[in-house]
């Protein structure tokens, strides 16, 4: 019953997985969150009191997937993170399979391994190769962004450690104007860190490193790089350049589920001083890390982190990069920065958009703005931007379900798409196709 169940769930997945790249079916079979919740065509996600038989939980499943968004159809581009790597996937499975927790060697021997293994590969591509650093994978780009800003303070002040953040003085951290925080910086203040960003979630903007690491050096301030989008063009020799820098850098996030489509989650915090990590975070629950353990409890990695239970997203990457080697990863990352420079050229030819920024994409993302025809005659100015604010376009891809791209304001600029190629799935094809539903759709 078990074997017969879960086949069916497999096959279930499977026949998802061949719609997903089908570039005819729908990316997404929209309806309201109303609409979700009172239930519709035979879903239904309420729980009950009493259990349901397999059969009803094959449909549940299916009906997930069925109102669900496909981030692998080849015209998705609404996320950083887009696209489905079928290897990765088997990875995805495996983990799961395995079901455990990556925080002591006795329960994850091979993956705790594997989470030394992939840091230092990863360290070693950002320049630290000669030097003994550390890493672990966490939860996303912002716990990893806090574990870098975690340790740099630890640093600085240790004694954090054992007395509450109030004894210390108020320490302040500097930020790409491109993340949303404000730059403040008040007499008294202690400047602790820098962290500079490759790869704006928007704009795609690539912070100069070397310019941060110069000043970090001057003022003994620790530099965190935030390179959780950029850190996969390290993978390109095209690239890699664009991040010059980053050598310099104590601590960087590097999520390989965006760029180099590792499926989610997967994201690294690398610690340029080895023992850091640890002395900053850990905690000696002496239920989990016994100094007196038979193997060599180094490889206990648990007391790195703030979490307890640390789900495995090594793996996936680790049997990526087996499949591909680094020239697959090169080579994957090379096309998508080869797509963004043809949609931009092929935008600079169209008199209805205009590029936000005419310069050549230095990353993949691309910004423009759609003009329909009845704003060609209003001069730029508020009564244009008032209108260009409301196109809907993009509301409409997502109700016909054939495209996602995203959309925002930032800054003074009112709403434009934002265009990311991070989806191997993606071809030349579907660019064109993109161009000429927000024509088509966005006229009126
Ligand atoms: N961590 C930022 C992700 C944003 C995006 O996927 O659009």
């Amino acid at each position: 019953l078990t074997k017969c169940f879960l086949l069916q769930v497999v096959n279930i997945l499977l026949h998802y997985i061949k719609k997903m790249f089908d570039v005819k079916s729908k990316i997404l079979d929209f309806h309201h969150p109303h609409q979700l919740l009172e239930g519709l065509d035979g879903l239904n996600l309420e729980l009950s009191g009493h259990p349901e038989s397999l059969e009803q939980l094959l449909v549940d499943c299916t009906d997930t997937l069925k109102y669900g968004v496909k981030t692998g159809h080849p015209r998705f581009f609404n996320q950083l993170s887009s696209g489905l790597d079928v290897v990765g996937l088997a990875g995805a499975w495996l983990t799961a399979t395995a079901n455990t927790n990556t925080f002591t060697y006795e329960i994850a021997p091979v993956f705790t391994i594997m989470e030394t293994i992939l840091p230092k590969k990863m360290y070693g591509i950002i320049g630290w190769g000669e030097t003994e650093a550390d890493g672990i994978f966490a939860p996303g780009g912002s716990i990893s962004n806090l574990y870098g800003i975690l340790v740099a303070r630890y640093k600085q002040y240790p004694e954090i450690k054992r007395q509450v953040m109030t004894a210390l003085p108020c320490c302040v951290l500097f930020v790409s104007e491109q993340v949303s925080i404000n730059f403040c910086h008040h007499q008294g203040h202690i400047p602790f860190c820098v962290t500079a960003s490759t790869g704006s979630a928007v704009f795609g903007a690539l912070d100069p490193l070397q310019d941060i690491a110069d000043i970090c050096e001057a003022h003994r301030l620790w530099m965190h790089v935030d390179a959780a989008w950029g850190g996969g063009l390290l993978s390109s020799g095209n690239h890699s350049h664009k991040l010059s820098g980053i050598e310099r850098a104590n601590s960087a996030t590097w999520n390989p589920h965006k760029l180099m489509g590792v499926p989610l989650q997967c994201s690294a915090i690398l610690i340029r001083e080895k023992g850091l990590l640890e002395a900053c975070n850990e905690m000696h629950a002496a239920y989990l890390f016994q100094p007196d353990k038979l193997y060599n409890v180094d490889f206990d990695t648990g007391d790195k982190t703030i979490q307890c239970g640390r789900h495995v997203d090594v793996f996936k990457l680790w049997l990526m990069w087996k499949a591909k080697g680094t020239c697959g990863f090169e080579a994957q990352i090379n096309r998508h920065m080869e797509l963004a420079k043809y949609f931009c050229k092929v935008l600079k030819k169209k008199d209805n958009f205009k590029l936000v920024f005419d310069a050549e994409p230095e990353f993949t993302n691309v910004c423009f703005w759609y003009f329909p025809p009845r704003l060609k005659h209003i001069p730029e100015g508020f009564e244009r931007d008032q209108e260009l604010q409301k196109v809907n376009a993009r509301a409409r891809l997502i109700e016909k379900g054939t495209a996602m791209i995203s959309y925002q304001p930032c800054g003074d600029k009112v709403n434009f798409f934002r265009m990311v190629f991070s989806n191997p799935a993606t071809r030349r094809a579907d660019v064109d196709y993109l161009i000429d539903a927000i024509e088509r759709l966005g006229k009126d």
